[in-house]
């Protein structure tokens, strides 16, 4: 019977092991890097036959540039099907030789 016992709290021990192991591994899962580069603006106009899209865009820090209206332009013409006029978004965009390009781009749920 004893070893019965201890066979069962050794059960235990392992289990609330394994449970605070999991929530220890959860809890350091990383943040996505991304999110913190990435601004925040709101679909004026999408103009996919020149691969370009106006946002008003809050502050983008990766820039330096403040909140403003403007035209950023896109490598691929498919980027700008995911958003609509309207649409909250978040970006990230870069700045290619003097051009604004939005490198990624998703709507806000
Ligand atoms: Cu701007």
């Amino acid at each position: 019977m004893k070893v019965l016992k201890q066979l069962i709290n050794i059960a235990a021990l392992s289990a609330a092991l394994a449970l605070s192991l999991g929530s220890a591994a959860q809890s350091a899962a990383p943040a996505p890097v991304k999110a913190t580069e990435m601004a925040e603006g709101e679909v004026r106009k999408v103009d996919r036959e020149n691969k370009k899209i106006t946002l008003k865009h809050g502050e983008i820090k990766s820039l330096d540039m403040p909140p403003m209206t403007m035209v950023f332009q896109v490598d691929d013409a498919a980027m700008l099907d995911k958003v609509a006029p309207g649409d909250k978004v978040r970006f990230a965009a870069s700045n290619d030789g003097g051009k604004l390009k939005i490198s990624e781009i998703q709507p806000m749920k």
